[in-house]
């Protein structure tokens, strides 16, 4: 379906003139971006309608994807890009008098995640889409996405985000589809007349579910599926009659206001129990998604729910849908009647599951109190799940206590706790981390004994990210030079980006390599220089770290490394370095105090360096305000080394890494996460590894760690956190950033920042003398981005097709 300059302008002014009621000389670039969005959306339109039939038609087994976060960023360019539109558009708005790059910069991000785990399931859907598989997204239409940030006087402040509040031109809202959703109340026994007992859940409160669908749109413009995003609204009615009858009213009933469900998204914190917005907002909408997806199932196949796990996937991304588990079960035995062996027997083989954290603060666990107050039939059904699962535990370790305890979907102790990543992987037929090194220690460390009692429940499937955003999308002029030498295949194919290996050596491509770098570099000093202020050159290594702000991922080691920098300037003028920008983007979760204090740090660090003259133009050191996709896509072509530092064995995968690379940066980092496959698919000449494995923090730990011992054996160390205290950073005020060194002295330095800072700090100098030799330097970024075809998405779905979800694509009808 080819569309013209003339016919895309003349949807435009329709739109415009229809759509938004008014007019070529009145529009502004809002405007503008509505009536290209409206004019795009035709497309999207067409293409779902064919996408819905064909799939209905063919009865097709499909993946639904249960996620808490999608992180979408933009739409609009991507949408364009994947109908092949852009440059219809891009000329068709330049004839109105309009710059495309105006226009896409008018689309505020649609940030319903947090970071990696979010921005993975956009990736996935795009990825489902492009390989024309037969998928759906669910999740939740928060209101406000992750907060906004802006930094004051150094500091982070937090502002509510509204990406809605003009409209949001992509979205479908569904009222034909609304469900509905149940909350409190009590659990009746029934005594049947043949002996059995049947359990009726009295709901204290219901709520409503209304689904928006905003259309996921394949390369290619074949496959559109959609992301299905559920709001919480109050019911209409409320059968007051039920518990009435049973006389709980005024003690089960809890009156939630139905909107706060679907109000905000939470930031990743610190403290999860507790907090029974985030339960509700859990099962609000994995019920909602199980409802709707037993809706078309029963459309198909009726009451024969024999064929529901063929055709039928359901993956949870972390344990955050977990609860879908039980719910499931209860629609099953309670709604559908079937015996519990049959039900256990459809729900094992619908689930998988994928872990994304080993950390123990992170691994969520539910006060067993709290579930029986919100979901009390959920309770009884994890119970008798685990019951049946402990009775398997002792077939296999008779009489041995302590492994029941271990493997125990209920941690007992003073407030009995549920486990949902047990009840996830004793739920789930599959069980997968996100990169080699992580599925290890998923197996190893995190789930031993349910390796041992199922040995081929937990794999591998090593995350990956989308192409077509993360190189051809947001690096348009690096994707002309490899379109040329490659062919145009590769955003369908990225292992053909190894042919421009051949390349890395050659003196012409070379330079028009690092032509584009340097052009991509000036843009972003233009972004820096209007959200900041700071005028860097771009002649200096752009030195990157992107990603939310913790200890584990180490942004502190970076910062201290750069104090020395600035110290060994200030002691020898002649200090020997080429000129350096280190830009950081990072959110800290509101409640995270230390993460705040670190970007206060960078930031005081930041007005030190960046005004003193001693320095000239060595050093500056940025940080981004409002770190998010969009602005990912800015910085991500500019950057010339990649920090990926976190301690050895705490990041699962990274993504930022690979997004990184493909665009020609050099990694420095750690043998963590998918850094490892990294380091493999480039040369250990490409990358730049240094630090502790995580045998070495092992056996550091086990050997008793003393942060202390760095500190008084390396002087640079010393100095360094020594005038933390002082207040050379923060005149008048001294002490602002001793948290930093308490944590890292007096708190233990859980992370191993001082173990691993002269490694870095040695690395770095190897960085530095890499980028002084111009054509090794080239060859090296080639290198990089020719051997990233292993990160795609496709290949990560492809993974998730063979190992987990047995899938097939689907071939949608195209107008002829
Ligand atoms: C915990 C306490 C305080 C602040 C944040 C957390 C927290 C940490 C990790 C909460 C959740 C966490 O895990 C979920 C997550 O986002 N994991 C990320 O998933 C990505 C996609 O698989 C991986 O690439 C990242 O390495 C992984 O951190």
């Amino acid at each position: 379906m080819k569309i013209s300059k003339g016919d895309f302008k003349a949807a435009i002014i329709r739109h415009l003139h229809s759509t938004l009621g008014t007019d070529e000389n009145k529009a502004n670039n809002h405007a503008w971006w509505k009536a290209t969005c409206a004019a795009i959306q035709e497309n999207v339109l067409e293409g779902l309608r064919r996408t819905q039939k064909t799939h209905y038609m063919n009865d097709t087994r499909a993946v639904h994807y249960f996620s808490a976060e999608f992180l979408m960023g933009r739409l609009l360019s991507n949408n364009m890009q994947n109908f092949g539109l852009y440059d219809v558009a891009h000329g068709a708005l330049k004839e109105l008098g309009v710059e495309l790059a105006d226009v896409l910069e008018e689309e505020p991000d649609m940030a319903l995640g947090n970071g990696g785990l979010g921005r993975l399931a956009a990736c996935f859907i795009d990825s489902l889409a492009t390989m024309e598989l037969p998928a759906i997204g669910y999740g939740i239409h928060y209101e406000h996405g992750l907060f906004r940030q802006e930094i004051k006087s150094g500091a982070q402040i937090e502002r509510p985000d509204s990406w809605r509040d003009y409209g949001n031109p992509w979205e479908i809202c569904r009222p034909e589809s609304i469900q509905e959703v149940s909350l409190f109340g009590y659990v009746e026994t029934k005594y049947g007349d043949n002996g059995g007992i049947k359990k009726e859940w009295h709901p204290g409160s219901i709520v409503k579910g209304v689904p928006w669908d905003i259309p996921v749109v394949g390369y290619g413009g074949k496959t559109v599926n959609v992301l299905r995003l559920w709001q919480s609204e109050a019911s209409d009615y409320f059968n007051w009659d039920v518990f009435n009858a049973g006389g709980y009213v005024d003690a089960q009933r809890e009156n939630i206001q139905a909107e706060t469900i679907s109000k905000v998204l939470y930031p990743n914190d610190e403290t999860e129990a507790g907090k029974e917005l985030r339960l509700i907002q859990q099962y609000f909408f994995c019920s909602c998604s199980l409802k709707d997806i037993i809706r078309r199932y029963k459309r198909a196949h009726g009451d024969d729910w024999s064929r529901f796990k063929e055709q039928v996937v359901i993956q949870l991304n972390d344990t955050h849908p977990a609860i879908a588990i039980p719910e499931l079960m209860r629609i099953l035995v309670d709604r559908a009647e079937l015996d519990w062996d049959t039900a256990w027997d459809i729900s094992t083989h619908v689930f998988a599951y994928t872990n994304h954290t080993l950390l123990p603060e992170a691994l969520e666990k539910w006060p067993a109190r709290m579930l029986e107050k919100i979901l009390p039939r959920h309770l009884e059904i994890i119970y008798e799940i685990n019951h049946r699962f402990m009775n398997e535990v002792d077939k296999k370790w008779p009489g041995d206590n302590s492994k029941k305890a271990k493997l125990s979907i209920i941690e007992e102790g003073p407030e009995k706790m549920v486990r949902m990543g047990h009840l996830s992987v004793i739920g789930s037929f599959k069980v997968n981390g996100v990169a080699e090194l992580h599925s290890r220690l998923v197996k190893e460390n995190l789930f031993p004994d349910f390796d041992a009692l199922w040995p081929d429940k937990l794999t591998n499937v090593t995350n990956g990210i989308t192409p077509r955003r993360w190189l051809k999308a947001c690096n348009p002029l690096l994707s002309e030079l490899v379109d040329k030498k490659v062919g145009e295949d590769w955003p369908l194919n990225l292992k053909k980006l190894e042919g421009l290996a051949k390349h890395a050596t050659n003196k012409t491509f070379q330079k028009s390599f690092m032509s584009v770098k340097q052009k991509n570099k000036q843009l972003l000093a233009d972004e820096i220089y209007a959200s900041t202020g700071i005028q860097v050159d771009t002649n200096a290594i752009f030195d990157i770290q992107i990603k939310r702000l913790h200890e584990y991922k180490r942004q502190h080691l970076n910062l201290l490394h750069i104090m020395a920098l600035y110290r060994r300037i200030l002691e020898n003028p002649d200090y020997d370095m080429h000129p350096r920008v280190f830009i950081f983007g990072a959110k800290a979760a509101p409640g995270y105090k230390l993460a705040k204090d670190i970007i206060f740090a960078i930031n005081k660090v930041a007005d030190k360096v960046n005004n003193d003259p001693r320095v000239g133009n060595k050093l500056k050191v940025v940080f981004l305000p409002n770190y998010r996709v969009s602005l990912a896509e800015k910085m991500i072509p500019a950057c010339d080394v990649s920090e990926q530092i976190s301690t050895a064995g705490k990041e699962a995968s990274g993504t930022g890494n690979m997004k990184l690379a493909l665009n020609g940066a050099v990694t420095i980092g750690t043998l963590d996460g998918a850094n490892v496959e990294i380091a493999e698919e480039v040369g250990e000449d490409n990358i730049f590894i240094f630090g502790m494995t995580v045998e070495d923090v092992n056996a550091l730990k086990a050997s008793g760690y003393n942060p202390k011992d760095y500190y008084y054996k390396d002087a640079e160390i010393k100095a360094i956190l020594d005038w933390l205290e002082t207040d050379y950073f923060t005149p008048g005020k001294p002490g602002a950033l001793v948290s930093i060194k308490q944590s890292l002295l007096d708190l233990g330095d859980p992370f191993f920042v001082l173990a691993d800072f002269r490694a870095y700090s040695d690395a770095q100098i190897e960085v530095d003398k890499a980028y002084r030799d111009k054509a090794r330097w080239a060859e090296m970024v080639i290198i990089n981005t020719a051997m990233m075809g292993k990160f795609t998405s496709d290949r990560s779905i492809q993974d998730y097709v063979d190992r987990v979800w047995r899938l097939d694509s689907c071939a949608v009808e195209q107008q002829k």
